[in-house]
């Protein structure tokens, strides 16, 4: 693979910081050197000594005041080294990224603020103006959000109850010959538990996606954050677990799992690309909050991978039941004024309304009623489109909660209808 394809100029440019290479050389010297050269406060001078942490199945962790230490001072651009390894183990038990790719470059990880910022940086990274770049859709505001102010152009790429559609991706790809240079280069998707779809991907049109990729040479950015939260097992293999050429970008984040708060996420992927993204980290947040990844080092050391999987159990379980009971709820309020797919993961029901379009309704009428959801346009490339979706999450509220929603929304549909 020739990644210099995928990077623009800015990232091409980027340098590494002359005092973050000091900072990793101290971390490997010899006892006997004195440096008088990294910048960092003494931790002696902080207030905080060392804390403890009550997990809930009562499970106390002592953070003492070596551990603390470390958690409170600057770390490596990469994450803190531990963790790396830790998620980096976790990989490859899960997805077994391509040893090398076909040019024989490694894959690595980077510790992302959660994986909205990995998501941010390797766009910024690769987009250069006037690119063409393959967007499913409907798709998450929050990279919308990251390229619609780009000077790029968002290509939709159709997607259905089993996610992006591969006919659809063939059919927009087919205006290119691979050689012209407008042809797009990247293509982004949510696998599983599509936000806002609550759809996944079967193998088969992964693997369709996957070798449509490698027939125009498209680098694909799986966007993955409900990959633990699948109702149905066993997984369907990941984008990364089927690559062979290093053309996946993977996005991991613990925001469902541990914490969103905390802002741990991932980045999975050949290293030319991560390289410079690490650069890119080294001149804006330096590295995600060590605070936070020594917290969740903390946690994940305790569990293993094993107690890890028994975790993801747990809270997969209870996203299935609130599925369960937000179907039962839906059946109930909405059965012929709107329709609907099962989820197969993640915390959202995408309900297609008997309406023409659903913005006002959802932004003025559904609000006066006291109820909210997210109007279907907040999904589209084009939002002034109008559109007969809106994204209902069912992670917080109760079955009460979500029987009174629908009954409001089922009101308010039937009132527009009427008008
Ligand atoms: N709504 C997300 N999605 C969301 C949302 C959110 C506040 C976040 C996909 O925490 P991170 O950075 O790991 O997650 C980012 C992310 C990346 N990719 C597909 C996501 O769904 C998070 C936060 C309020 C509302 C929010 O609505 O959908």
């Amino acid at each position: 693979m020739n990644y210099a394809r995928f990077l623009n100029k800015i990232s091409q440019a980027r340098q590494p910081s002359p005092i973050r290479v000091l900072t990793a050389i101290l971390q490997q010297s010899k006892p006997s050197m004195i440096s008088m050269a990294g910048g960092m406060p003494n931790v002696r001078t902080f207030p905080i000594e060392s804390a403890s942490l009550k997990l809930s199945d009562g499970t106390q962790l002592e953070m003492d005041s070596e551990l603390m230490k470390k958690a409170l001072q600057y770390t490596q651009t990469p994450g803190v080294p531990d963790l790396v390894n830790w998620v980096k183990g976790l990989q490859e038990r899960v997805h077994n990224p391509p040893a090398q790719g076909s040019g024989g470059e490694n894959w690595d990880l980077l510790i992302t603020n959660g994986s909205q910022d990995g998501i941010c940086k390797s766009f910024e990274a690769m987009v250069s103006p006037g690119d063409k770049v393959l967007v499913e859709t409907p798709s998450y505001p929050g990279t919308l959000a990251i390229l619609k102010p780009m000077d790029c152009e968002l290509i939709p790429v159709n997607s259905d109850k089993n996610g992006l559609d591969p006919s659809d991706l063939e059919r927009v790809m087919s205006q290119w010959a691979v050689s012209d240079c407008d042809i797009p280069k990247l293509l982004y998707l949510i696998p599983n538990g599509g936000n806002p779809t609550g759809h996944g991907l079967t193998e088969e049109r992964k693997r369709k996606i996957y070798s449509i990729a490698q027939k125009y040479n498209l680098l694909i950015l799986e966007d993955d954050p409900y990959f633990y939260l699948q109702f149905n097992e066993p997984y369907v293999p990941s984008f990364m677990s089927l690559d062979v050429d290093g053309r996946v970008l993977r996005f991991d984040s613990f925001s469902k799992l541990i914490s969103s708060g905390m802002r741990v996420g991932s980045v999975t992927g050949p290293n030319p690309i991560l390289d410079r993204i690490a650069l890119h980290m080294q001149a804006s947040v330096m590295h995600a909050s060590c605070l936070s990844q020594m917290v969740l080092l903390q946690i994940l050391n305790e569990w293993g991978y094993e107690g890890f999987d028994q975790h993801v159990e747990i809270v997969t379980e209870f996203y299935r039941q609130k599925k369960n009971i937000c179907l039962k709820a839906a059946e109930k309020h909405l059965t012929g004024l709107a329709e609907w797919n099962e989820p197969s993961g993640g915390m959202f029901l995408w309900l297609k309304l008997n309406v023409k379009d659903t913005y006002e309704l959802i932004t003025v009428k559904a609000r006066e009623r006291d109820v909210l959801f997210v109007p279907g346009n907040a999904f589209q490339v084009d939002a002034t489109q109008p559109c007969q979706y809106v994204r209902a999450s069912y992670s917080l509220c109760s079955e009460e909660q979500m029987n009174t929603a629908f009954e409001r929304l089922a009101g308010l549909i039937k009132e527009e209808q009427s008008s």
